[in-house]
């Protein structure tokens, strides 16, 4: 049988990169996206469905419709809006994936394969305490303060040990899931911010980042909602693309853990804005006026993680520092884009 891979959230930052090269690979992609799929990544896939996730029928008619052996679960609604909405963002965050571990599973059981479920969780997973906790853990490991502050942080923990229950433990009443060849491979990265050159993030608290970035860019004025002192880690898309797709195709006797840290550059505000500034002389200046809220967000989240166990279990090394990835990815691109678009 020839199997598809599914993109949930086709259409936000993730999948425009993601479906690009899937597509290179020459992968056959079903997408779904509550919005229409970016019409120039149409052509891409064998079909793209305009749906929400949370309704049954649809989503259940695209797995009656299509056999898969991969899925990228990527619909979700990020930190800032889940908190605006936290009841509705725990809908689609929570249950919007147990939706799609549970239909996975079930198809994995028919066809008697395993199905992969690629699942991008996030630094929000980490709640350290006060900034001085902060201070003093700069590299935060898988296991340690894993204590969310959010609803999308609590939301994303949960949906890491829910597609571990699936791997390990469901339908154990029946038999046992570790002596099956087929059933869930569910396999998370934890995200930090990440950076796109072309794309903007909406709802999430790292957004200062690239809203700083593409202002500038575009010659606009930045009112920056963090202090300049704020730091967390970065990583710019095609990396964070990559890693998810290495990770997807990693060996499963090499993984020890079903979720890993990926650490990319960590780096203040104020360091970001000094690339800015240095990249693009003529912008407007960056003002900084911390809002108590998502400040408060963003110091709860690490300064920097370990991720030892990626770059060990399947290679993950981060391509950038802060500088290069200004000079080599950000800069070329961004400048480009905003030229075309003028
Ligand atoms: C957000 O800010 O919500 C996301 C994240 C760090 O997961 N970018």
């Amino acid at each position: 049988m020839s199997y598809y891979t599914l993109i949930t959230g086709a259409n936000g930052e993730f999948g425009h990169g993601l479906i690009s090269k899937l597509y290179a690979q020459g992968t056959k992609i079903i997408t779904l996206d509550l919005n229409d799929l970016d019409p120039t990544l149409v052509p891409m896939v064998e079909k793209a469905y305009r749906l929400d996730l949370m309704g049954k029928e649809g989503v259940d008619e695209i797995f009656e419709n299509y056999d898969f052996d991969q899925i990228y679960h990527l619909a979700a609604l990020l930190s800032t809006s889940s908190e605006r909405i936290p009841a509705k963002a725990c809908n689609i965050n929570v249950m919007g994936t147990v939706g799609v571990l549970d239909r996975a599973v079930k198809q994995a059981e028919k066809n008697h394969i395993r199905v992969k479920v690629m699942f991008c969780s996030t630094i929000a997973v980490y709640g350290l305490p006060n900034l001085e906790v902060k201070a003093a853990n700069p590299f935060v490991s898988e296991d340690q303060f894993v204590t969310p502050t959010t609803m999308y942080g609590c939301n994303k923990l949960a949906c890491e040990h829910l597609g571990s229950y699936y791997t390990f433990n469901y339908m154990q009443l029946k038999d046992d899931p570790r002596k099956r060849d087929y059933g869930l491979d569910f396999r998370c990265i934890r995200f930090p911010g990440v950076i796109s050159a072309f794309t903007l993030p909406t709802g999430g608290t790292s957004d200062y980042a690239p809203e700083m970035i593409h202002a500038a860019a575009k010659g606009e004025k930045y009112n920056c909602f963090v202090r300049e002192s704020a730091k967390i880690p970065f990583i710019t898309m095609p990396e964070a693309i990559d890693a998810l797709m290495t990770l997807s195709q990693a060996p499963a006797e090499k993984l020890t853990r079903r979720v890993y840290n990926i650490g990319g550059f960590a780096a203040t505000a104020g360091e970001i804005y000094a690339l800015v500034r240095e990249s693009f002389p003529n912008a407007p200046e960056t003002t900084f006026n911390p809002d108590v809220a998502r400040q408060g967000i963003v110091d709860t989240w690490p300064e920097d993680v370990n991720d030892e166990a990626a770059r060990r279990d399947w290679g993950y090394k981060p391509t950038h520092t802060l500088r290069s990835a200004f000079t080599e990815y950000l800069l070329p691109n961004i400048k480009a884009f905003y030229a075309n678009k003028k």
